[in-house]
Parts: C-alpha cells; sequence; structure tokens
C-alpha cells in the first residue's frame, strides 16, 4: 500500500485506513513464516480492527539477519554522524507531516485520546526523535595523556543489533523514543511492538524507508511476547535488548539475556510513585495537578502520580475538593473531542484494574469516588480514588496501571518522605509546596529517577529519566538514552621523547 508523504489529508478522519498489517524485515512487508495473524482490538467496541501478521521465532531470526548485515556490511554505522542525522531529519519531517493519522492509530489500537495524542505525545515522540538526529555528530570520546610513554583516546562505537521490545501505553512515543538513539549511534534493530498496539509502529516504519533509512536498519516483528519477543531476548546475534514493560517480563528479558550470549540490557519497568503535597500550596492547583498525574492516559502510564500524599492542615478540602473534580472528567470515546479519558487499552488490563477497585474495597480503604465500570461496551471505568488507604493495601503497594488512585493523609516531612519511599518501585515523584527548603530536602531524599517539583509529567527530550529500584536500570531521553547504544574503545599508543 503506498501512502501520501506530502502533507496530512486526514485531519478530519474519525477512524483511519489501516495501510500495514505485515512484518517489515529489511524494508519489505511480508507475511510471517507460519503465515500465521492475530487480531488487534479496538477498545471501545471490543471488536476487531484488523488481522496482523503473528511474527514468531523464525521471523525474528530473518529480522535479525537482515539487521545484522545492515550492521556488518550496510552504510548505516560507516556513514558520518552527520549523513546519519541528514537522513533521521527527514524521516522525523515526514512523521511530523502524518502526525493526526499517527495518532489517530494509537487511539483506535489502545483507546488513547486523539486530542491529546496530536497535542503532546506524538508532538513530544517527534521532538525526541529530533533531538537524537541532531546529536548524530555529537558523539565525542576523550583524548587521554596517560604517562610520559603513553597516549590514548577513547572511541564510541555502535553496540551493533539492538532488540527492542515495547509496550501498548504509548505506542508510537516508546518506537521513536527508543529508535531515535540507537539510530543515532549507527546501530540496526528489531523491534518488537506490543502485540495490543502493533498499527503506529508499522506506519512509522514504512516512513523511515521513503527518509533513505537503509533497509535492514529498522526491522518490525509484530507478534506476541511469549514468542516473538522471548525469540529476541534470548537471541545469540542480538548485542542488546531495550525493555519497557512489567516486573514480571523484565526479569524474564535478563534472565534470557543471562543465559544466552550476555547481550547489555535496559529496563524500564513501571512505579507507584508518589506525589507530596504540603499544607502551605494553593489546594485547588494541588488538586488539579494531582488528578493530572494521576489519571494522564487513563492511568496506563508508569510514572502516574498513583499515591497522593496530602498534609493534614489541607487534608479535609483536598478531598472534597478531588472527589467533586475528578466527577467532572468526560470519559468517553477517544475521537471525540471532548473526552478526557478513553478506555483502557484491553481486556486484560481492565479486568485488572477493576479487580484491584475491588481488592481496596474489600481491604478495608474508603472508596471515595469512582470504582465502577462505566459504559455498556468497551473497556471504560470511572477515574476512581481512594482514602483510608493503609501503606501495605494492594492498592497501596502495586501497579494498578489504571484511572485509580490513592489519597494518603500524613503529618510531618519525616514521615511523608519514608511513606514515599516505602515501596519497591522508584521511578517518579512530586512535590508541591512553596518552602524551597521542603522542596530540595524531600527531592534529595526521594529514590526515584526523576523529580517533579510544583509540576507533573514535565518531560523533555534532553532531561533523562528511568528507574531506581525495582522500576528497573538504564534511561530514556538525553544522551544517557544515546550512549547505551554505544561502546568505548580505548586505543593507546606509545609517545617517544616526550619532554612532558
Ligand atoms: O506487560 P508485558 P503487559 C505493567 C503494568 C501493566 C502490566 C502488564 O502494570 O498492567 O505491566 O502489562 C512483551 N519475553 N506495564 O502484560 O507483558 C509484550 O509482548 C519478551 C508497565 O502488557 O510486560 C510487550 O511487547 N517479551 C509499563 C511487552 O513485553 C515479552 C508498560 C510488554 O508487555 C514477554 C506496560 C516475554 N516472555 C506494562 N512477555 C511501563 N513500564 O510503562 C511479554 N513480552
Amino acid at each position: 500500500a503506498q501512502i501520501h508523504t506530502n502533507g496530512n489529508s486526514i485531519s478530519s478522519l474519525t477512524t483511519p485506513k489501516i495501510h500495514f498489517t505485515k512484518l517489515f524485515i529489511n524494508g519489505q512487508f511480508v507475511d510471517s513464516v507460519s503465515g500465521k495473524t492475530f487480531e488487534t482490538i479496538d477498545p471501545r467496541t471490543e471488536e476487531k480492527i484488523a488481522d496482523i501478521a503473528e511474527g514468531d521465532k523464525d521471523d525474528v531470526d530473518l529480522a535479525v539477519e537482515a539487521a545484522r548485515a545492515a550492521f556488518d556490511h550496510g552504510p548505516w554505522p560507516r556513514m558520518s554522524g552527520s549523513e546519519r542525522g541528514r537522513i533521521m531529519m527527514k524521516f522525523v519531517d515526514l512523521v511530523e507531516q502524518h502526525l493526526d493519522e499517527i495518532a489517530a492509530l494509537d487511539a483506535l489500537d489502545v483507546g488513547k485520546v486523539l486530542s491529546q495524542g496530536k497535542a503532546r505525545e506524538v508532538p513530544f515522540g517527534i521532538s525526541v526523535l529530533r533531538y537524537y538526529a541532531g546529536a548524530a555528530d555529537k558523539i565525542y570520546g576523550k583524548t587521554l595523556k596517560l604517562s610520559n610513554q603513553l597516549q590514548g583516546y577513547t572511541l564510541y562505537e555502535p553496540i551493533g543489533v539492538v532488540g527492542h521490545i515495547i509496550p501498548w501505553n504509548f505506542p508510537v512515543g516508546m518506537f521513536l523514543f527508543k529508535v531515535g538513539p540507537s539510530m543515532a549511534a549507527g546501530c540496526t534493530m528489531v523491534v518488537k511492538p506490543a502485540e495490543q498496539s502493533p498499527l503506529s509502529a508499522l506506519y512509522c516504519a514504512h516512513l523511515a524507508k521513503l527518509a533513505g533509512v537503509p533497509d535492514g536498519v529498522i526491522n518490525v516483528v509484530t507478534g506476541y511476547g511469549t514468542t516473538a519477543g522471548a525469540a529476541i531476548s534470548s537471541h545469540m546475534d542480538i548485542d542488546c535488548v531495550s525493555f519497557t514493560g512489567s516486573s514480571e517480563v523484565g526479569r524474564l528479558i535478563m534472565q534470557a539475556a543471562a543465559t544466552s550470549n550476555l547481550k547489555s540490557v535496559s529496563l524500564e519497568l513501571g512505579g507507584k510513585s508518589p506525589l507530596i503535597v504540603f499544607d502551605d500550596v494553593d489546594v485547588d492547583s494541588a488538586v488539579n495537578l494531582a488528578l493530572m498525574g494521576g489519571f494522564a492516559n487513563k492511568g496506563e502510564f508508569c510514572v502516574c502520580s498513583s499515591r497522593i500524599f496530602v498534609q493534614e492542615g489541607i487534608y479535609d478540602e483536598f478531598v472534597t475538593k478531588i472527589a467533586r473534580n475528578s466527577k467532572g472528567l468526560t470519559v468517553g470515546d477517544p475521537f471525540e473531542p471532548s473526552t478526557v479519558q478513553g478506555p483502557q487499552a484491553d481486556k486484560a488490563q481492565y479486568e485488572k484494574v477493576l479487580s484491584y477497585i475491588e481488592h481496596g474495597k474489600r481491604q478495608g480503604a474508603t472508596l471515595l469516588t469512582g470504582g465502577n465500570p462505566c459504559r455498556e461496551k468497551g473497556y471504560y471505568i470511572e477515574p476512581t480514588i481512594f482514602t483510608d488507604v493503609k501503606d501495605d493495601m494492594l492498592i497501596a503497594t502495586d501497579e494498578i496501571f489504571g484511572p485509580v488512585m490513592c489519597v494518603i493523609k500524613f503529618k510531618t516531612i519525616e514521615e511523608a518522605i519514608a511513606r514515599a519511599n516505602s515501596t519497591r518501585y522508584g521511578l517518579a515523584a512530586g512535590i508541591v509546596t512553596k518552602d524551597l527548603n521542603i522542596a530540595n530536602t524531600v527531592s534529595r531524599s526521594i529514590r526515584a529517577g526523576i523529580v517533579w517539583i510544583n509540576c507533573y509529567l514535565a518531560f523533555d527530550a534532553d532531561c533523562p529519566y528511568g528507574g531506581y529500584k525495582m522500576s528497573g536500570f538504564g534511561r530514556e531521553f538525553g544522551m544517557e538514552a544515546l550512549y547505551k547504544y554505544l561502546q568505548v574503545k580505548s586505543v593507546v599508543t606509545p609517545v617517544h621523547n616526550s619532554p612532558w
């Protein structure tokens, strides 16, 4: 199928046309070796959107073969950084020209609100890709004066073939966040999108080809985790795997890497992030920040502020106001302009969230608002807030990954720090206060990869983020992400008769 590359013809679309449903290997859309397909489901209707080629180990082998040939013999790692950057810029421009259509594919696949995708997620993904296009010719080593007899320098070289295993909560975002830095580094890659959300990755792979990215540099194998995903993490010819998803699967990826070829691993594994609101703030703005942080992307967001700690002096007012404002959030069809929250991405997530709500009720927390499915069809759930939550209840310890928030009262700064940190996760945290000393003390005391002061979900391509503790390791964004895909070689040479 061909799509137009100049301009966007579908800004008034309701649901987008599906152009690409096959695996993308060595620059071609191909059927899976087995000929099998799987269905991708519209979470609004629970009906099939399209049949997608089901890649398996054999398809991963073919994709790795193509990526390996492109790495060992192709132009991509050999061309100058500025030439790679130039091609990447063309790719960025094409993604930008097709922004509306790409946002619509994700809205269809996993229920993301179209207006938010168009205004925020896809533009942010584009800014990340553009950042790495600009970074491709800014990879520097060091010069080393080792002794009077020796000098050296370091060369940063691409790590090789990369496997990216990505989740469904930000399909195009994750694709661009991972593909961008590894492309800039000069790597070639096999990407496995989540089975819930294959459409936008295939579309972007096509745009990469149109931009002039050589065949074999980006390969996309759609399929399931236990087959295609596992084939990537255990592959003997993949040099590095970058994974975002659940802690359980993160563990399997590390095990597979360890028992195969000891490939390098980076993991981003979700969280249970605290937002700590102190007495001295404007309660209305703190409430709005908490709602945004907790319910953004229907709570399917690894950095969601799912535990809101509120200091006792404003607690009652905060609870009254958050209950009222939460009821004003419109849950509905993600293609409707008035919608704030769409359906959960798939049936498994929908059922998981509802079962946590039941646990919350059963374990004695107070259901302040929400708690129910909210449409006859589709995976819609009301924004849900619990109070009277104890730190050891499941709703306070586990990543629910849905629109469920716990509001918890605290007295002192020491108590807030201790309870915020008493989680196995460490991805993000937020602090709301006017007091600079409190902000500085708490931000230094929190064990998390990113801390927001008087804001939340403030991301930038230049600002690294990733996990402490069981939220994983390795960073997305910034030059930190680029260096995951490089390895350093030291070159040392003797110096004769140096007077210094
Ligand atoms: O994740 P999985 P699921 C969390 C969140 C969510 C829970 C379950 O709490 O409710 O995980 O979601 C691939 N080898 N996060 O089941 O299974 C899979 O095909 C290799 C947090 O969707 O981890 C998909 O591409 N790969 C999160 C990807 O892993 C495997 C984002 C993620 O799926 C595999 C998503 C295997 N054995 C979920 N099994 C975040 N950190 O943002 C599955 N996969």
